[in-house]
């Protein structure tokens, strides 16, 4: 790595010691920008990477509200202002019971990438609380989120801050922090969080964008790299959340065969292919447990989860999609997943790969699909739900589904010429990380210091 780069990455290690989830995500794309930074040596003098790490505003709130015992809980609310270069602020919030500063940063420092990528116009952010909403009733979760809104409002608005789902957060806990934004300003301004119900404000295909807008990036590097199509080739997908399943969507409408799935205590595998529709009730309609899936298909099989590896990234596959959460494919899993002769690894979680699994991967040529690039469709989808609002106008399904493809083959185009470029040949990784990072830096010299 060249001086610069490894000084602020040493400064920034000496800056922020605790935070192993953020350093992990900046160590990932400083490493990757060296051919970058070795041809444009007058970034050092104007700093553009020790302001680039810095968030532009953190904001750490506390969350009382009353459980259905009448107990009053306190949680901690965070929003991480990390970049507003090419827009307003935009990434979406965070409900999980591990979620803190380091998580909070380490997201944001992603989205500002991701959200370049996309080529629309839109910063970087992300928010949340270490609430756990698993076994709340609907009422415990209404009163959270409008206690959080009570002091996430003053610091966001349509052309300012605009939040929206992630981990813990879909259109239930949108809904309810929406209409508590409503009352306290007293106005309708729908284009201050995404992610809303199509009946008031909410754009067609939001809820399938992430999940659709991986797999439409996988069949374009797939096809590029000679790999043909998805067409019967056998998938596994980590998680059952709003990403997993509309991957598992848009895979079984490609043609391939969809096999495993999980949740955070365990994993299914079913060798005649997943049924999704049971899945869909098991989750979006039941809350429920992946285990509960025995209870449609006897056959299948349920391996509840132990220490750090999963036991999905163990069975056999073409294509792996990481779906849940970060570090969830580790090296240990890499190995049994080359072993096995895996194809591609498409992150549809954000940071999903540990950095030694992701460096294996791509030594024994593995196609790596890097969750800045691949699961970009979520957010690019929330940018067009903003302009529909802007407009107050709405898209059909057909239309915003074609935008959404178009962005995933723009954003996979990025990839490869800035890889090939710096000659780096498929390695999107770094190929993601130098496209975002050439268009953030010439943003922040236009804009002077700042
Ligand atoms: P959901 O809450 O809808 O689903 C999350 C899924 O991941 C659940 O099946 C959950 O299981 C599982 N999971 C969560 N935490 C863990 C854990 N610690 N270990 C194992 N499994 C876990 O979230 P999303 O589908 O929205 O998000 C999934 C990932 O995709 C996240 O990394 C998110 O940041 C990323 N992402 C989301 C986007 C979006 O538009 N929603 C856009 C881009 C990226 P359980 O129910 O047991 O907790
Ligand atoms: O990680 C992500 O890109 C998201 N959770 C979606 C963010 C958004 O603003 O739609």
């Amino acid at each position: 790595m060249n001086k610069y780069l490894t000084k602020v990455l040493k400064n920034t290690k000496s800056n922020n010691i605790e935070e192993k989830e953020y350093l992990q995500a900046v160590e990932e794309v400083l490493t990757s920008l060296t051919p970058v930074i070795d041809k444009h040596p007058e970034m050092e003098k104007l700093a553009i990477l020790e302001r680039m790490v810095e968030p532009e505003r953190t904001i750490i709130f506390r969350v009382p509200w009353v459980n259905d015992r009448g107990e009053i809980i306190v949680n901690r609310g965070y929003r991480v202002q990390f970049s507003s270069l090419i827009g307003p602020y935009k990434g979406g919030l965070r409900f999980a019971e591990n979620v803190n500063l380091s998580i909070m940063k380490f997201l944001g420092f992603e989205q500002i990438f991701k959200n370049a990528l996309t080529g629309l116009p839109i910063g970087g952010a992300k928010g949340g609380a270490d609430f756990n909403p698993k076994g709340k009733s609907d009422m415990e979760i209404m009163r959270f989120c409008q206690s959080f809104m009570t002091e996430l409002y003053r610091h966001i608005g349509a052309d300012v801050d605009v939040p929206a789902g992630d981990i813990g957060v879909g259109a239930r806990e949108i809904g309810f922090l929406f209409g508590q934004y409503k009352r306290i300003r007293n106005t309708y301004e729908g284009g201050v969080l995404t992610g809303k119900g199509l009946e008031y404000g909410g754009s067609q295909a939001r809820k399938e964008a992430t999940g659709y807008g991986l797999i439409y990036f996988m069949r374009e590097m797939l096809k590029e790299n000679g790999k043909n199509s998805l067409k019967n080739k056998t998938v596994t997908i980590s998680g059952s959340g709003n990403v997993a399943i509309y991957a598992a969507e848009k895979a079984l409408m490609s043609g391939a065969k969809v096999v495993a799935m999980s949740d955070s205590n365990g994993c299914i595998y079913d060798k005649n292919g997943i049924d999704l529709d049971a899945i869909k009730e098991i989750k979006e309609v039941k809350r429920g447990r992946i285990k509960d899936y025995l209870k449609y298909h006897k056959d299948a099989i349920y391996t509840e989860h132990k220490g750090q590896n999963s036991p999905i990234w163990e069975i056999k596959t073409d294509i792996a999609l990481p779906c849940a959460t970060q570090n969830e494919l580790t090296l240990d899993s890499a190995k049994i997943l080359v072993k096995n002769g895996v194809l591609a690894i498409g992150e549809g979680a954000n940071m999903p790969c540990t950095k030694e699994a992701t460096e294996y991967l791509l030594k024994h040529n593995v196609l790596v699909a890097p969750a800045k690039a691949a699961n970009a469709g979520g957010v690019a989808t929330s940018a067009i739900e903003m302009s529909q609002n802007s407009m107050r106008y709405y898209l059909t399904f057909e239309e915003v589904d074609k935008k959404l493809e178009n962005i995933m083959v723009n954003i996979f185009r990025s990839c490869k010429d800035a890889a090939e470029k710096y000659g780096l040949d498929n390695n999107y990784v770094a190929g993601a990380n130098i496209a975002a990072f050439i268009k953030l830096s010439s943003a922040m010299i236009a804009q002077g210091i700042h």
